[in-house]
């Protein structure tokens, strides 16, 4: 078949095949959700509708990609990691990216009414992405500590901050006021002491995010294993998480 002559514009398309070996994070976050959560009345500081909704996006996002190890989720945020011998699209990084990208925000718009029952979609969310390679199992393992410490942090923070406003009766700048240079111990006592609150009972899904991996289990009467997607809350900052969860960046995946 002959060639058009248009056909050498074709050329100018660069190569963006991502470095081989080396575990591959597609994190995504949504744009002005500061905006997106006031205009659609989530609750302060955590609503379990909004991180559900997350999840449940990133569960299809797994469903769909073989390759994908695990995902780790917090506030407007999702990381999905590839394992580190993904042949995917020949690891080409616009092609992950975009891919994981409007299948999450896709899904997130498809199922929006099922878990906001009667607040209506005002407008389409949009979500950013970037990719980030880690080379070694020490790395992969400190990226998904650094996000889950993230949470945690700001977690007590808005915590305590909301707190102080809708039980304390506090502005919004008073409470800021009164949470300078206070450290995650005296956030805590704040919590305890004044309003009876122990931030250990917090849900575990706002404290700690959520993870979702692939779990395989044995069918009941079949005995045939099968894979699953599970989502866990667990502590990923002790080194207990990743005992049990030693084969996931293992060097063979
Ligand atoms: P960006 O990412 O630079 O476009 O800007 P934002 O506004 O998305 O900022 P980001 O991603 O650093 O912070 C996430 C925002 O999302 C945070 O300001 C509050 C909001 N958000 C996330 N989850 C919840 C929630 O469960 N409840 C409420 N009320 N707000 C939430
Ligand atoms: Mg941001
Ligand atoms: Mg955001
Ligand atoms: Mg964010
Ligand atoms: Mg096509």
């Amino acid at each position: 078949m002959a060639k058009s002559t248009f056909e050498y514009v074709k050329t100018f398309e660069l190569d963006d095949s991502l470095l081989p070996n080396t575990w591959i994070v597609v994190r995504i976050d949504g744009k002005c959700f500061h905006k997106f959560a006031d205009d659609h009345n989530f609750t302060k500081p955590n609503d379990e509708r909004a991180l559900k909704l997350m999840n449940y996006a990133a569960f299809h996002v797994v469903k769909e990609f073989n390759e994908l190890l695990v995902a780790y989720g917090q506030s407007d945020e999702y990381s999905f990691i590839f394992k580190k011998n993904c042949q995917l699209y020949n690891r080409r990084q616009s092609k992950l990216l975009t891919t994981i990208n409007s299948k999450f925000t896709a899904s997130y718009v498809y199922y929006w009414d099922m878990f906001f029952k009667g607040e209506r979609l005002k407008y389409p969310p949009t979500f950013d992405g970037r990719i980030v390679l880690y080379p070694t199992e020490e790395n992969i393992i400190d990226y998904l500590k650094w996000r889950q410490a993230d949470v945690h942090i700001n977690n007590l923070y808005n915590t305590t901050f909301w707190t102080l406003i809708l039980k304390g009766n506090l502005s919004p700048t008073q409470a800021e006021k009164r949470l300078c240079g206070t450290v995650s111990a005296d956030k805590n006592e704040i919590l305890f002491k004044e309003f009876n609150m122990n931030y250990n009972k917090e849900p575990e899904i706002f404290k700690r995010g959520t993870v979702l991996l692939r779990k395989s289990v044995s069918k009941e009467n079949s005995g045939k294993p099968s894979a699953v997607i599970v989502d866990i809350h667990d502590d990923m900052l002790k080194e207990k998480f990743w005992h049990k969860h030693s084969y996931l960046f293992k060097n063979s995946k």
